[in-house]
């Protein structure tokens, strides 16, 4: 079968699926419950114990994770296992607000460069492939993740990181890369720079790309492929669950397939968290099945999409959801990195001279987001001379970077500059 890295799973009858499902359903809740005080609390609450979970329609039952749990339980409250059988830590968002901190023992990464090796095989890749990861390799999970997956596909590995637009295309061309790792956004800047750089689009031999981490249409994928010269496939993840690997899509690019034996997703309205008929939209949940440091129950993700049971003409039988398109929280993301506006506010708040108006504008230049911050300062200290001006400009822009891990452009507006609202404040203006 052309493609799947694991046909046994992947095309798994759905009877049997759900077996499974149910089978890991029930150990990891034990797990949970035994070895997480938070679970344990958080049941004893409810009134439930693992025994009541006695089919998958129960897991309706199970209170939802969300992700001030992780914050509250920072850095380590939720690990299921003592530190010492952790053999990795990543960790997302800013420094302001707390981050969410995940760790994997040895057996959690020997399962996520599977899942990532499936999202890499159904979106084209193979082991006769050069891959370049354009994902920082870091805190957060998208280098790591992907290169664990594509090393085990067999392919041949560029840990090229993020940035050095110029480096990447040299690396591009001359190490011969055939598929391209790394968030839409930044795909979309590089095939910009490629004629402006002065290289030749017929020198590269790109033929997959592997992009995710962040919402994007198919009309951008239909320009990345034209400009690119590769077939453009979507996979999505969140730390809180494992990283990239969650679900991506195949070659039929009809929505990205959930990898079902080690997660279960449900679909529920916002609102209300109660679940949705298949084909609505609503947001994503998902239980982890065979997660050991860091079990997650029903976690919220405040991702919007919808999910469908149909059967695809790739053969895999696990459900797939459409594009993540929008949240249902505050949360930006810039360039790949997460960003709420209340980290800018609280860096602001720590700045001398600076009022607590802003606004953060978001807008999309040669395919790249940029991010302005309009920061209004106190008519004492507005700087009237030009190289003062510029000088604060920088520094803040300096103490957003620290916090946030992306670049601001910062303008400095004269007090009463930022509009007012008498409602809720409109801190962020989209126009990408
Ligand atoms: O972005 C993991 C990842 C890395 C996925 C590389 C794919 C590739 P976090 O930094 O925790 O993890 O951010 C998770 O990013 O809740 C979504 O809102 C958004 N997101 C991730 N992938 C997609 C995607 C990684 N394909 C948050 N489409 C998630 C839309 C995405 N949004």
């Amino acid at each position: 079968m052309n493609g799947m890295w694991n046909p046994e799973y992947e095309t798994m009858e759905r009877e049997r699926l759900r077996e499974l499902q149910f089978e890991r359903l029930q150990m990891t809740v034990r797990w949970a419950y035994n070895n997480v005080p938070f679970y344990r609390e958080q049941w004893e609450e409810a009134g439930l114990r693992p025994q009541d979970i006695g089919s998958l329609d129960d897991l309706e039952k199970i209170p939802f994770t969300v992700k001030d749990d992780f914050r509250r339980a920072y850095p380590y409250g939720l690990f299921a296992v003592p530190l010492e059988q952790v053999v990795r830590i990543h960790s997302s968002t800013g420094t302001t607000s707390r981050p969410t901190v995940v760790g994997y023992t040895r057996g959690d990464l020997n399962t996520w460069a599977e899942l990532t090796a499936r999202v890499a095989s159904a979106g084209g890749a193979h082991a006769h492939d050069v891959a370049q990861i354009a994902f920082g390799y870091g805190l957060p999970t998208g280098g790591f993740g992907l290169h664990a997956g594509l090393e085990r596909l067999g392919a041949t590995v560029i840990p090229a990181s993020t940035g050095n637009t110029r480096r990447q295309l040299t690396i591009m061309r001359d190490f011969h890369t055939t598929v391209l790792v790394c968030t839409p956004s930044y795909a979309m800047y590089i095939a910009g720079s490629i004629e402006e750089m002065g290289f030749d689009r017929e020198e590269l031999k790109l033929r997959v790309g592997l992009f995710g981490a962040e919402p994007w249409t198919n009309e951008v994928r239909e320009q990345l492929e034209a400009r690119l010269g590769l077939s453009a496939t979507d996979n999505y993840g969140l730390s809180e669950i494992m990283g990239p690997g969650v679900s991506g899509e195949c070659l039929m690019k009809e929505g990205l397939h959930v990898n079902e034996d080690h997660f279960i997703v449900e679909v529920v309205d916002p609102e209300t968290g109660e679940r949705v008929p298949e084909g609505k939209e609503g947001e994503l949940v998902f239980t982890s099945l065979t997660k050991e440091a860091l079990p997650v129950l029903r976690y919220r993700t405040g991702d919007l999409a919808t999910m469908n049971l149909r059967p695809c003409a790739c053969g895999r039988t696990f459900a797939r959801h459409t594009k993540v398109f929008a949240r249902t929280d505050d949360m930006l993301i810039v360039r790949g990195v997460n960003v709420f506006p209340s980290q800018v506010e609280q860096v602001l708040g720590r700045i001398e001279g600076v009022e607590p108006h802003f606004q953060i504008l978001l807008t999309r230049e040669d395919a790249l987001d940029q991010m302005e911050v309009q920061v209004e300062v106190e008519p004492a200290i507005f700087p009237d001379q030009m190289r003062k001006l510029v000088e604060f400009e920088r520094e803040v822009a300096d103490r957003l970077q620290e916090e946030l891990g992306v670049r601001a452009r910062v303008r400095l507006v004269e007090p009463k500059g930022v509009p007012r609202f008498s409602g809720k404040a409109r801190r962020v203006v989209d126009n990408r």
